[in-house]
């Protein structure tokens, strides 16, 4: 749903930069003298309304950030994602006193995937049994990245790589299980 409405903002920008464009090529067939007065005047409702644009979006989204959730608790289970060309390993983390499956979580579950890649650069994308992108990460060599996602939907969620890794790239995927009975 959000990946739908992200076109909105996108088609018209891009069409607002095609009829400027347009009108520019058009205002330049005939000739005129320039009145930087009103050039000055117009930039300045330009920047004015850019600001008064971006601080409201600010504003509007930050609230939205998945940042506060984070900060506010530890997670429920924390899992070792390790991504290699072509494919994606779970594993409880070595020091963790767990026997749990690392591919089967409880519904509502606040987890902690951290990421790292055992060859290239790899994208950890995490997608819902609906087929929604959920959260992503870039999944690098010799660095932690670690990918807070709550798991709000029970079934088969799908971990597919987010970045061309090599040519079988298209075949990089896992797959975890979302329980709704313990
Ligand atoms: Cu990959």
């Amino acid at each position: 749903m959000v990946q739908q409405w992200a076109l909105v903002p996108f088609l018209s920008i891009s069409a607002t930069i095609v009829l400027v464009f347009l009108w520019v090529a058009l205002s330049t067939r005939k000739r005129h003298d320039t009145d930087y007065a009103s050039v000055a005047r117009l930039r300045v409702y330009v920047i004015a309304g850019l600001m008064t644009l971006l601080t409201a979006s600010f504003s509007l989204t930050i609230g939205h950030m998945p940042y506060p959730f984070m900060m506010k608790s530890l997670p429920d289970r924390v899992v070792r994602v390790t991504a290699r060309q072509f494919g994606f390993v779970f594993e409880n983390p070595p020091t963790a006193q767990v026997t749990e499956d690392p591919r089967i979580f409880r519904l509502g579950a606040d987890v902690e995937l951290d990421a790292i890649s055992a060859d290239v650069n790899h994208g950890l994308g995490v997608y819902d049994p609906g087929g929604v992108l959920v959260a992503q990460a870039q999944v690098m060599p010799g660095y932690v990245n670690k990918l807070r996602v709550k798991l709000e939907k029970p079934g088969t969620w799908t971990v597919l790589c987010m970045e061309y890794c090599g040519q079988a790239h298209h075949a990089m995927r896992q797959t975890f299980e979302v329980s709704a009975t313990p």
